[in-house]
């Protein structure tokens, strides 16, 4: 790596690094960046100085990246999430420096166990699930082609709430994950905004100016996102809140010290807290002001720096991209046309022209649920200036679809972006199609749901702007970091370029039936069971044999995701093993965990269901050992790179229509783990890759969901005619698993069998029959390990890679830079 600093007179090159040289940096960050000795230091400050010298390494990439793409004047795409799950820091970097093995060696020098150290760097909860997940798999994606770009978030002071689980029951701890320092981060003391909430609105002639109430400043983090092997990171640049600089001059002024403090703090509650509920929508007036934070100093940053490079905005739309990672960043749309008419002084028709060429949208979901839509009311008080603006924009849109598409009252009425009612509310995700020039979906059955279903209307008005983007997952995280054994054997047969070009894989086809392949596949497989293993008896003193079939089931808990159905199969399955102790029974471990929103009553007690029947199962000595049941706590990105690697069986199991795509399913296929699924999401192109003899389908399509809801949908019929569903029932009723209160789930079980809004009961059967099968080929284990080949093969399309190409391509209109 060069750094040309032709026009200042010195010039730093970091020279290639040693085990020698490396050392040397590490200690001297400890001594003189943490302040301690060698001899004094614990495992913290060690990590702590590991990651300030491995940070060095990435930083001269980073800048002479961002001033190339400065330099050159390119166009660039700017990713706006409320969300990221990034992961841990250390090892990504280390493989993406190329220089994990000096750095072990280096502290191996000091007596410092790299593996050890690495375990110890907190995880940032900066997310909910999959759609934080998928932003930050994009990143990394960006970082390794150079695709000129930055991510937008908000540092929250507090993540993801820890998972605990006391008496078979989830508790919420907070997050405090800055109190442990955050090494990584860049503070951007300069790159700091006023952020505008409330006041009122008045004309001077036609302009119109916002008078607000209140000012919060934005202040930046950066954090690095280093490349695979290209002398390159990409910029995540994340917004903290700070009481402002000059607004309680008036209470410091009139003597009033204290309360002048006070409402420093409140002003900060911007940043404190991620909303930890993906499942329902409340309109709730903190999250309102969180996106509108994000947005603001967002959009400011992005026009500040363009006019740095470029002197004006009249050309933004040529070389700005904004990309809303669903519609929680959409004021995003309203906020730039309050910069370009009232700030810039450009006509309406112009502005949003710009808008429209600028804008593009995911959706993540077709729940209604999460739909978000803002009371106007709350929008009144807080962006007066911005409400008025979606109401223009509302009339702007409702004149075109009356003059070009249909006068139809009814039609008007729906795609409104007011809902109108006892409380009239701002529709975001109409709001986000109407501002945006492209709209995707993120796996192909998700994208034409989305077309016929939720904004069915609106593909009719604008049937050009929708499209798929199928999601995918980082290889490096996901292989590189997680599996460094298969990782090995990737190396010893198609090189060590699959890293950045998973297409790669399809070379591996040609050594499917070497011996040494067939031996390693399993003999991987099985290191990585036992060190799951040893995690799951460190942490919860269950003993797991990693010679039985490990069926995992990993995401947050919804009912959509119906973790419940694979509850019922648990139980259904104990009772065959108690009735014929002597058939020769695959042993297996069934793992599920993962977190549910703090009021989501019926999620909560899935949690605790799958821990009473875990109690008495694995509990019971008539099993010998042959089924077990583990509910981990706490799941996260770390926890994922230890329990993803080490399935047979991914467990994929939503109602079809209801999972937009699902990233971990792509994880464990690429991982070796056979997929156990519904026809939803991207388990219908994972099926198409890897062949129907190398996947578990069943249950209901889309279609016959709909029909049996159509034909109303009767649950109670199916407990009364499939006995071994009924059985299962019974006992959870009964209190067989919560004898100290036996109507414990009631609740649940009214809920499955009146409602079953998922419909778990029509898919029983099949599920029960499709789990059959999983136990059949397992007994093979020569066809067992070829099927796992057979996915991890033929992945390749699932890197996000393929999917930030795309994006790139068909949305955003932009070139990798080519690096000098
Ligand atoms: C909704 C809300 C509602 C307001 C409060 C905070 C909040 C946070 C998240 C959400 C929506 C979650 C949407 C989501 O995570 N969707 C998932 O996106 C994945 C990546 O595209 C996809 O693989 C999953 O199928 C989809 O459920």
């Amino acid at each position: 790596m060069t750094m040309d600093n032709t026009d200042f007179p010195f010039s730093y090159n970091q020279p290639e690094q040693t085990t020698e040289s490396l050392k040397k940096a590490i200690v001297y960050k400890l001594i003189f960046l943490i302040g301690r000795s060698p001899q004094e230091a614990s495992q913290r400050d060690w990590l702590n100085a590991t990651l300030y010298a491995v940070r060095d390494l990435v930083t001269e990439g980073w800048i002479s990246t961002a001033r190339q793409s400065r330099d050159e004047k390119t166009r660039r795409v700017y990713y706006l999430s409320m969300e990221y799950l990034m992961g841990r820091t250390l090892s990504n970097a280390l493989i993406a420096e190329g220089v994990y093995t000096l750095a072990k060696d280096a502290l191996a020098e000091l007596d410092v166990d790299l593996e050890e150290i690495i375990e110890k760097e907190v995880d940032p909860g900066l997310g909910n699930g999959g759609l934080g997940r998928l932003a930050a798999c994009f990143m990394d994606s960006i970082a390794t082609l150079a695709i000129p770009g930055m991510g937008y978030g908000i540092r929250y002071e507090y993540g993801m709430f820890q998972q605990a689980i006391e008496d078979g029951k989830q508790v919420e701890k907070p997050d405090a994950w800055l109190e442990k320092g955050a090494p990584w981060e860049f503070m951007r003391p300069s790159k700091r905004f006023n952020i505008q909430f409330g006041g009122h609105i008045y004309f001077e002639g036609k302009k119109c100016v916002w008078d607000s109430s209140e000012e919060i400043t934005a202040l930046a983090y950066d954090q690095m996102i280093p490349g695979y092997d290209n002398d390159s990171a990409a910029t995540l640049r994340l917004w903290s809140a700070h009481a402002g600089d000059s607004f309680n001059l008036a209470e410091f002024n009139r003597g009033d010290y204290f309360r002048a403090i006070e409402t420093r703090a409140a002003s900060e509650n911007v940043s404190r807290v991620l909303y930890p509920d993906d499942s329902t929508w409340a309109g709730r007036e903190l999250r309102l002001r969180q996106e509108y934070f994000l947005v603001s100093a967002s959009l400011q940053d992005i026009i500040k720096r363009h006019k740095r490079t470029h002197g004006t905005v009249k050309n933004l739309a040529d070389k700005v991209a904004i990309h809303l990672n669903d519609t929680h960043p959409a004021l995003a749309i309203p906020e730039l046309m309050y910069i370009l008419v009232d700030k810039e002084g450009y006509d309406w028709k112009t502005a949003w022209d710009m808008c429209r060429r600028i804008f593009s949208y995911t959706c993540h979901t077709l729940m209604s649920e999460a739909l978000e839509t803002w009371p106007v009311e709350m929008m009144a008080k807080n962006l007066p200036r911005h409400l008025q603006i979606i109401f223009e924009i509302n009339d702007y849109f409702l004149e075109y679809v009356r003059t070009y598409v249909t006068t139809d009252d009814d039609f008007i009425r729906r795609v409104s972006l007011i809902e109108e009612g006892d409380t009239r509310k701002v529709r975001m995700g109409w709001l986000s199609v109407v501002g945006s020039h492209k709209v995707n979906g993120v796996a192909a059955i998700h994208s034409e749901l989305m077309k016929t279903s939720t904004f069915a209307d609106f593909a009719h008005i604008y049937p050009e702007r929708f499209t798929n983007v199928t999601n995918g997952i980082t290889p490096r995280r996901w292989i590189a970091v997680a599996n460094p054994d298969l990782s090995a054997l990737f190396d010893r047969y198609i090189g060590t370029e699959w890293r950045r070009d998973l297409s790669l894989l399809t070379e591996l086809k040609a050594h499917i039936n070497d011996a040494e392949v067939q031996q390693a596949i399993p003999a991987i497989k099985r290191a990585n069971k036992q060190r799951l293993a040893d995690y799951v008896k460190k942490e919860l003193g269950i003993e797991l044999s990693p010679d039985a079939l490990f069926d995992v089931q990993v995401k947050r808990i919804h009912e959509y995701k119906r973790q419940i159905l694979n509850v019922l199969h648990i139980v259904a399955r104990y009772n065959e093993m108690l009735e014929n102790p002597e058939k020769d029974w695959t042993p297996r471990v069934f793992i599920l965990a993962g977190k549910a929103a703090s009021a989501y009553y019926a999620a909560k007690q899935t949690i605790n269901l799958i821990n009473d029947v875990a109690k008495i199962i694995n509990n019971d000595e008539r099993l010998q050992g042959r089924l077990k049941v583990v509910f981990i706590p706490n799941y996260s990105v770390s926890l994922a790179q230890i329990i993803i690697p080490a399935a047979d069986i991914s467990e994929q199991i939503s109602l079809a229509g209801t999972e937009a795509s699902g990233t971990s399913n792509m994880k464990f296929a690429l991982n070796g783990a056979l997929t156990l699924g519904t026809l939803d999401g991207a388990n219908v192109e994972i099926l198409e890759n890897v062949g129907e003899d190398n996947i578990f389908i069943f249950g209901h399509t889309v279609e016959q969901v709909e029909e049996l809801r159509r034909n109303g949908y009767r649950p109670y019929d199916i407990y009364q005619s499939n006995e071994q569903l009924r059985r299962v029932i019974d006992q959870i009723t009964s209190g067989l698993f919560s004898p100290n209160d036996p109507h414990r789930y009631q609740d649940l079980l009214n809920g499955l069998c009146y409602h079953d809004y998922y419909q778990s009961f029509a898919d029983f059967q099949s599920y029960v029959e499709a789990q059959k099968r999983v136990d059949e080929k397992y007994h093979d284990q020569k066809a067992w390990t070829n099927s796992a080949l057979q996915n991890i093969v033929n992945m390749s399309f699932f890197s996000s890679d393929r999917t930030i190409e795309e994006y790139a391509q068909k949305i955003w209109k932009i070139q990798p830079l080519k690096l000098n």
